[in-house]
């Protein structure tokens, strides 16, 4: 298992990093959940600098500063709501990550926290969200070597569990 990877349970606007992760929506303009939580920690500059930026589809992202929060930028990513799973909901889950981490080596950002992509209101379920999110990260804390530290921040203990629960039984199949 990579060292440089952990699994927490908190609140991912107080972590020290460089770029923390905002599960949002098509809009980009503020949402409730944990985009309602960035938009308040950081204040309203965060808003102004989203309106610039046109929205942004199911699976990318983009990204602003991080104004009041300890993290100097925010990447913006629009999960999938979950329709059953026939509607292309694992792919553009894994896009989510894949474009986060994109811009994470665009903008040289070494240490990146992300919440519990499309779990909360978008449904997602977690055994399968969380497979595929750790799936992501492991290969990009394989393939880039600039990357320090990737966290992921489970705000309910449920959902904390579940990741720990997956990070296993990908160890046991690796
Ligand atoms: N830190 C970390 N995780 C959090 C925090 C926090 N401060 N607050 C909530 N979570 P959700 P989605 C967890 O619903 O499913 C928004 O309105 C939460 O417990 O925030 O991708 C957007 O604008 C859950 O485990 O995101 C969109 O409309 C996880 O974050 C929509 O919700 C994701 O839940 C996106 O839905």
């Amino acid at each position: 298992m990579p060292s440089r990877f952990s699994i927490v349970q908190g609140d991912i606007t107080t972590q020290a990093v460089d770029a923390i992760v905002n599960a949002a929506n098509n809009s980009l303009l503020g949402g409730g959940g944990v985009d309602g939580a960035i938009h308040h920690a950081a204040g309203p500059n965060l808003l102004e600098e989203c309106r610039t930026l046109g929205g942004c589809e199911t699976g990318g992202a983009k990204i602003t500063k991080g104004y009041n929060l300890p993290a100097k930028f925010v990447i913006h990513t629009v999960g999938p709501i979950w329709q059953g799973g026939n509607h292309n909901e694992e792919k553009l889950l894994a896009n989510c990550y894949r474009n986060s981490f994109a811009l994470a080596r665009k903008h040289h950002i070494g240490t990146i926290a992300f919440p519990s992509i499309s779990t909360g209101v978008y449904r997602f379920p977690i055994e399968r969200a969380s497979r595929n999110a750790l799936q992501e990260i492991f290969q990009e804390l394989e393939t880039n070597t600039n990357l320090e530290r990737v966290v992921i921040v489970c705000f309910d203990r449920a959902t904390y569990e579940a990741y720990l629960a997956t990070e296993k039984e990908l160890a046991k199949t690796n």
